[in-house]
């Protein structure tokens, strides 16, 4: 909107020039701004998943903590409260504002390219951010940073190996929201390491759609069918909370001596589960894009080129050595 605003101002230095040599054009510029930012602040119109997991509370604060008016943004922050559709009503939104930058945490992959289109003919830049979309088209976005979901499966993959080896397991696995990058990665993981031993098996495979209801109400209908289970791999924490407290109402341990929960995104509450050996293994998501956005965004305002696509750096935990001190230091 700004860009607007600027060339607004110009028409009406021109006009008022053109007014000073008395020609009848009066001069009028509109101050008020469809978006309701100032001439200078940059205004963010960000798409948001929902608020499902400790997680996406985190990513949302990192976000609403850098686009503050004291940074110079203004943010307009929606929650689609995971549905897609009330994503593309909100970039509709966001374009008719005539917003400065679209920032988008996709809930899936699929399904972006005709709001995606409106923004480009729009000329508004769209940020991707976490998972990523899959669209004919990749010049409908300008960059994405997030995670390698596939490597984070592959870790606790190579986890599972190394305490496991040879042993027959039994598996249960807790999918995240089907079709979200994070979930096709992670299942990719897992799915690559059962194929690679003969005795390994998955004895039951459920979305848990990243939630601690969803992901206790697939425990609690798996531990009425099967009484021999060795590993539950939960996609994110909060499946991992309500897989525990299944297990646990149902008379069973988890951790050492009992069954092994491996978990995603190592946030606070997830390593204290680590730290208390309820989960085994917690492969770490990094929610904190929030300054990484805001990099791109002013690269761009600098009329630079930004990496088209940022991975984040990201590490896992294992119970066995995890401690206190770790945990104190942790971010989110
Ligand atoms: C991963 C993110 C996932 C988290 C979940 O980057 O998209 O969504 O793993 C969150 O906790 O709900």
């Amino acid at each position: 909107m700004r860009k607007k605003m600027i060339a607004l101002l110009s028409a009406a230095t021109l006009s008022m020039a053109l007014v000073a040599c008395g020609s009848s054009k009066t001069a009028s510029t509109d101050d008020s701004k469809k978006d309701g930012g100032s001439a200078s602040e940059i205004v963010v119109g960000f798409s948001q998943v929902g608020a499902e997991s400790d997680w996406r509370t985190a990513n949302t604060e990192s976000m609403k903590s850098t686009f503050t008016e004291a940074n110079g943004y203004k943010l307009i922050f929606d929650d689609a409260q995971q549905k897609q559709e009330n994503q593309i009503t909100a970039i509709r939104n966001f374009i008719q504002q005539e917003v400065d930058y679209i920032v988008l945490a996709p809930v899936t992959e699929t399904g972006w390219d005709t709001v995606l289109k409106e923004a480009k003919d729009a000329g508004i830049p769209v940020i991707i951010v976490d998972r990523m979309i899959d669209v004919s088209d990749d010049s409908l976005y300008t960059a994405w940073v997030g995670s390698d979901f596939r490597a984070e499966g592959d870790k606790a993959v190579e986890w599972m190996n190394t305490k496991f080896a040879d042993k027959d397991l039994n598996i249960v696995h807790i999918q995240g929201t089907i079709g979200s990058s994070a979930q096709i990665g992670r299942t990719e993981g897992l799915e690559a390491g059962v194929d690679a031993h003969a005795n390994w098996n998955i004895v039951a495979q459920q979305t848990g759609e990243f939630t601690q209801a969803k992901g206790q109400e697939v425990m609690e209908s798996v531990l009425k069918q099967n009484s021999d289970i060795d590993v539950v791999y939960c996609e994110n924490d909060n499946e991992a909370f309500g897989a525990i407290d299944a297990i646990e109402a149902a008379g069973k341990k988890c951790g050492e001596d009992g069954i092994t929960v491996i978990s995603f995104d190592a946030t606070k509450a997830g390593l204290t589960e680590t730290l208390s050996g309820k989960i085994s293994y917690d492969v770490e998501c990094n929610p904190l894009h929030g300054p990484r956005v805001q990099n791109i965004i002013e690269t761009l305002e600098k009329g630079e080129t930004p990496d088209k696509l940022a991975y984040v750096e990201e590490e896992a935990f294992d119970a066995a050595t995890f401690t206190q001190e770790e945990l104190d230091k942790r971010a989110y």
